[in-house]
């Protein structure tokens, strides 16, 4: 049995149980994929990830890719190999891929959840196979030319970047310098150095790649709205047949050395320079941030996936281990030196621990596929009765939880599921640590957590002027209103936290209203936005998971198979001991982001 432990019961519980998705896919909403397809789907993706794609886990971190500065180019273990091609040739990327790539029709939870178990069973692997999803934002926004390279290069197995930072451009891409210059036969010349690239190089693993290139054309405006988007091949092509060329000017100069995802290549990559780096533009307009924007919104959607699946297979090794962990004796003995030793299961703080590990990863996993229902327009009718227009909103306005509270929690919690196995967690015999390198990086890339507490509060809030988040506040609310005769005590302290979060709300509002009179009010949204992000995310996770225990025990009710029993069980009894003791905590977060002031902004430096 390899490190990875997928969660297909919670999947299908959330797909058919929460959703009713069965109600969509029994009708022929999808074509063939109905419900028992989705479900074998489900069941051959775990075997997939647990199996072939799990296996070069520890190995790509031990003995991770090699970079050759002589030949700019990566070299890739056998095991990692072995991982990328089985995951190439099973071909799950097409799921959920336009039609007119020769992509099968799938609703967004169903891909995303297939794509849970794909990259967290082996995330440095994932790396290797960011083609499909950079061919398909080419082939929606590209000119025909451009989907014709989408589609058939995406059929040769060609891989693909994003590639936005600079040295001095991270969180600020507006600040980049690459340029993009005319050439008369309408190519561009991409001149610059871009840092820290995923997937740069992929090695000999693909045949060709192409990169997604933001970069200034001459005598273009400052900041991201100057930006234009490129398509750059590794090497030039034969524009209708795809029959490689020429090595193209876009070269690897580096690869970093990082914590974790050791074998994710992680380049510098260096555009001109003796051979020019040959680009297009894409979709013959400049509206590079625009475009660019369609791959980030995949990929912030990914990353918190990745970091909520990973959170999952570490709670589920840790309750592996506790099960089986003997040690000391039940507190309630304490005092008898003779008392039998008991699984660790038995002591109050290791339980503690697990029931909160097990509430946010199931919480998150909860959240990231509401996101998701809100991706299809019939999803989310069928959900949470938005209509086409309301639901995009909505998928806008939790991609930041998604992304940011997904991956700040993630790794807090990995942290516990590391020490429920005591000293043995700090080891690399067992996978833990290496979850909590490989997971730092997701609250980094893809815009930090301050970035991402920004763009919820300022984009997703004030700019949508409070549309998408009424809506989901709306639910809960109407959720609250429904009368079950369960969770009394539960639905109070969500209704509490529901307000609390309505008044940081509110108080966040004050303070961007007052900084038209005094810009200083600002800085207060600021100290306050990653505290509110988190908080929205924990009112989110205790309301989904409510939702859940309400069907959970009316499944309990009318009978349930012994595993189902013990299923549905440990579902009233998470959401139940996030909401008493996770959810108080919002009332003093309002009071905190209610007493901000700016001291702290107005210190000196040389205090700190
Ligand atoms: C990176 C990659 O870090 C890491 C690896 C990713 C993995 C790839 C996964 C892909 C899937 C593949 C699957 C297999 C692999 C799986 C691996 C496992 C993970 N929404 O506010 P303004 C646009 S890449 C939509 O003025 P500033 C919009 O057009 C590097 N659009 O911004 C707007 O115009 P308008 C990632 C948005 O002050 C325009 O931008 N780097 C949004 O100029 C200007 O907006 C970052 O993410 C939005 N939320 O610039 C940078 N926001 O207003 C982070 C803006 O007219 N920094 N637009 O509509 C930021 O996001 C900054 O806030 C900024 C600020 C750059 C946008
Ligand atoms: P900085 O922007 O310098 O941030 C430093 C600190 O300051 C952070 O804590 C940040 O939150 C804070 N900060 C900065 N600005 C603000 C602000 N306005 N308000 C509040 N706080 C702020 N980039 C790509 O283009 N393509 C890739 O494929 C890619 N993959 C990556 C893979 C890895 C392993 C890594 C490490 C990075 C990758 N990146 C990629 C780059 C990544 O997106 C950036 O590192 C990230 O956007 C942050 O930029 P920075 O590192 O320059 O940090």
């Amino acid at each position: 049995m390899g490190h990875y432990k997928a969660n297909v019961r919670d999947i299908e519980f959330n797909l058919f149980e929460v959703f009713g998705l069965d109600k969509l896919l029994d009708t022929g909403a999808y074509g063939d994929l109905d419900s028992d397809t989705v479900r074998e789907i489900l069941v051959e993706v775990k075997r997939l990830a647990e199996g072939p794609i799990a296996e070069s886990f520890a190995a790509a971190d031990r003995d991770p890719i090699v970079f050759d500065p002589a030949t700019y180019s990566v070299s890739v273990p056998e095991p990692l190999r072995k991982t990328i091609t089985a995951v190439h040739e099973a071909d799950w990327s097409r799921l959920g891929l336009p039609e007119g790539m020769g992509g099968t029709p799938a609703p967004a939870a169903v891909v995303w959840a297939v794509q849970e178990m794909i990259n967290c069973a082996n995330p440095a692997a994932s790396f290797f196979n960011m083609g499909p999803v950079m061919a398909s934002v080419l082939y929606n926004v590209g000119n025909e030319q451009q989907k014709h390279w989408a589609t058939a290069g995406y059929e040769r197995g060609w891989q693909g970047t994003m590639v936005l930072t600079e040295p001095d451009a991270g969180s600020d891409v507006g600040a980049g310098r690459t340029k993009a210059i005319e050439q008369p036969d309408g190519t561009w010349h991409i001149e610059g150095v871009k840092r820290f690239i995923s997937g740069g190089d992929v090695g000999d693993t693909a045949e060709n790649m192409f990169h997604l290139v933001l970069a200034r054309p001459e005598g273009a405006g400052p900041g991201t709205k100057g930006l234009s988007l490129f398509y750059v091949p590794k090497f030039l092509f034969d524009p209708e047949t795809l029959e490689l060329g020429a090595r193209n000017g876009v070269y690897a100069t580096n690869v970093e050395h990082k914590m974790g995802l050791k074998s994710s290549p992680t380049c510098e990559l260096t555009f001109g320079g003796d051979v020019p780096a040959v680009g297009w533009l894409v979709g013959d307009v400049h509206n590079g941030i625009a475009q660019m924007f369609q791959v980030i919104e995949n990929a912030r959607m990914m990353v918190g996936i990745k970091s909520s699946g990973t959170l999952s297979t570490g709670y589920l090794n840790a309750l592996d281990y506790a099960k089986q962990r003997v040690q000391g004796a039940d507190l309630t003995q304490m005092t008898d030196k003779a008392a039998p030793r008991v699984p660790i299961t038995r002591h109050p703080d290791v339980r503690r621990s697990l029931a909160l590990q097990k509430a946010y990863a199931e919480g998150l996993r909860a959240v990231y596929l509401y996101t998701a229902a809100h991706q299809d327009p019939d999803v989310a009718q069928l959900v949470s009765g938005a209509d086409a227009e309301l639901a995009h909103r909505v998928d806008d306005l939790l991609l930041p939880i998604v992304k940011g509270v997904g991956s700040e929690r993630a790794y807090q919690y990995l942290t516990e599921s590391l020490q429920t196995l005591g000293g043995s967690g700090y080891l690399q015999d067992y996978p833990i640590e290496q979850y909590i390198r490989d997971a730092k990086i997701d609250s980094l890339y893809e815009g930090t957590t301050a970035i991402q507490a920004q763009d919820f509060f300022f984009r997703k809030i004030i700019r949508d002027k409070g549309v998408a988040i009424g809506h989901v506040t709306g639910q809960i609310a109407a959720f609250l209103d429904t009368k079950s005769g369960r969770f009394e005590t539960e639905r109070e302290l969500l209704r509490t936290a529901l307000a609390d979060v309505q008044a940081m709300a509110a108080t966040l509002t004050g303070f961007l209203m007052a900084g038209q009179q005094d810009p200083a009010e600002l800085y207060k949204v600021g100290l306050g936005s990653v505290r509110f992000l988190l908080s929205v995310g924990d009112l989110l996770i205790g309301w989904r998971l409510l939702v859940q225990a309400e069907i959970a025990s009316a499944a309990l009710t009318s009978g349930a198979s012994a595993k189902d029993s013990a299923f549905y069980t440990g579902k009233v009894a998470a959401a139940s001991f996030f909401a008493k003791n996770v959810l108080p905590e919002l009332t003093a977060n309002k009071t905190i982001i209610a007493a901000i002031d700016n001291d702290i902004m107005n210190l000196d430096e040389a205090a700190f």
